[in-house]
C-alpha cells in the first residue's frame, strides 16, 4: 500500500460472508462504514458525454455500440471540439462537478488522442473535473492525458476475472489490468468498477468487488452498472437481477472499498425512487446527471432533483476521490 500498511487481501470467501448476512445487518454495517469516510448526505454528480459512438471493433455481449449487433444505434464520429465544450458547459450550469467523455474505441489511435488533450483542456478550463473512457491505453498515452490534465480515467474490470471469458473475446482480463497501472502510474485516479445483472452469479459478483479491492491500490472510484439490457446485444433477454441482490453488492463494494467513491451508475432509470434510496444508505455516493448516460436513457434531470429533494442529498461540492 501506498502509506506502507500492508492490508491483507480480500478473499472470495470473506466477501461472499458479507453478501450472506442478514440484508439489516449488512446495511447496518455498511451505512456505518460510510459515515466513519464520507458525508452520508452528500452525493457527488458527474455528466456523461458520448464523445465517440457506435462502430466499436470490440465484442462486449452487453454494448450497444459494439459493430457486431445490431442494435439500430446510429454510429457518429468523434464529436467537434466545439460541441464537446457547449456540453461541459450545460453540465456545469446544471451542477455537474465532472464531465466524463466516452468514446466506443478499443484505443485511440494517435489523431484521436491529440483531440482528446485539446478536449480535456478545455473541459479544465471550466473549472471542471475531467474523466474520459477511451478504451485501452498505453503508458505514454496515460501520461499524455495526465499532462493534458486529465483527473479520473474509467476503464472497468466488468465481472469477475472466471465469468469474463463468457462476455468478452477480444480482450483479455490482464490487458484490462495493465490498462489500469499504466493510468496509475502515470499519476491519475482510476475509476474502476462493473457491471451486474449479466446472468453472473452471486460468486462472480463477489469475485469483482474483490478483483477490485484487490488491485495494487483500490479505485478511488468504482462504478457499479446494473445491466441496461439494449435489444440486439447478446444480453438483450438477461434475467432482471434481484433489487435487494444489488443492493447487497453496493452495500458490499462499500465494506470492501471504505474510501472509494461508489457510483449507482447504469440502469438507474430502471430503479424507483425507493430502491435508489437504499443504495445511498448501503454506500453509494455519487450518479451520473443528465438525460443520457452514452447511448441510452438515464432519469430526467427533474427527477433527479426531486430525488434529492425527497431525500435530503445535497450535491457534492468537489471530491478528492
Ligand atoms: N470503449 C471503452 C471501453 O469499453 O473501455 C469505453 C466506453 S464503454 C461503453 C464504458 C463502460 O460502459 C463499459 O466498460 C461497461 O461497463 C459500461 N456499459 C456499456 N454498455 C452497458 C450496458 N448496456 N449496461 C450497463 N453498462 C454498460
Ligand atoms: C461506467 O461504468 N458506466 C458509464 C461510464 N462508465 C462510461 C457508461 C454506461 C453506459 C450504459 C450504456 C449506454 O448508455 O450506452
Ligand atoms: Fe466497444 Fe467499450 Fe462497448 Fe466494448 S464496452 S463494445 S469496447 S464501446
Amino acid at each position: 500500500m501506498a502509506d506502507g500498511q500492508a492490508s491483507a487481501a480480500w478473499t472470495l470467501d470473506q466477501a461472499l460472508a458479507l453478501y450472506q448476512l442478514p440484508l439489516m445487518d449488512l446495511l447496518y454495517r455498511a451505512a456505518d462504514l460510510h459515515r466513519q469516510h464520507f458525508d452520508p448526505n452528500q452525493v457527488q454528480i458527474s455528466t456523461l458525454c458520448s464523445i465517440k459512438t457506435g462502430a466499436c471493433p470490440e465484442d462486449c455481449a452487453y454494448c450497444p455500440q459494439s459493430a457486431r449487433y445490431r442494435t439500430g444505434l446510429k454510429a457518429e464520429k468523434l464529436m467537434p471540439l466545439d460541441q464537446v465544450l457547449a456540453r461541459a458547459a450545460s453540465a456545469k450550469a446544471n451542477g455537474a462537478t465532472r464531465f466524463c467523455m466516452g468514446a466506443a474505441w478499443r484505443s485511440p489511435k494517435e489523431k484521436d488522442l491529440a483531440a482528446v488533450e485539446a478536449m480535456v483542456r478545455g473541459v479544465k478550463a471550466l473549472g471542471l473535473e475531467a474523466c474520459c473512457t477511451l478504451g485501452m491505453l498505453e503508458p505514454d498515452q496515460a501520461k499524455r492525458l495526465k499532462d493534458a490534465g486529465l483527473d479520473y480515467y474509467n476503464h472497468n474490470l466488468d465481472t469477475s476475472p472466471e465469468y469474463y471469458g463468457e462476455i468478452i473475446g477480444t480482450r483479455v482480463y490482464q490487458e484490462r489490468l495493465d490498462t489500469l497501472s499504466a493510468v496509475r502510474d502515470a499519476g491519475m485516479k482510476v475509476c474502476c468498477g462493473g457491471i451486474v445483472g449479466m446472468n453472473e452469479t452471486r460468486a462472480d459478483r463477489a469475485g469483482l468487488l474483490v478483483a477490485l479491492a484487490n488491485l495494487p491500490e483500490p479505485p478511488q472510484s468504482v462504478p457499479i452498472n446494473q445491466l441496461v439490457r439494449v435489444p440486439g446485444t447478446p444480453l438483450e433477454d438477461a434475467e432482471a437481477l434481484d433489487p435487494f441482490e444489488f443492493v447487497r453488492t453496493i452495500a458490499v463494494a462499500r465494506l470492501l472499498m471504505p474510501q472509494a467513491m461508489l457510483r449507482l451508475s447504469a440502469g438507474r432509470e430502471s430503479m424507483n425512487d425507493e430502491l435508489q434510496a437504499l443504495c445511498f444508505l448501503a454506500g453509494a455516493n455519487s450518479i451520473f446527471y443528465g438525460e443520457m448516460l452514452l447511448t441510452t436513457a438515464n432519469p430526467a434531470a427533474l427527477r433527479d432533483r426531486a430525488l434529492f429533494e425527497r431525500l435530503g442529498l445535497q450535491p457534492m461540492a468537489s471530491t478528492s476521490g
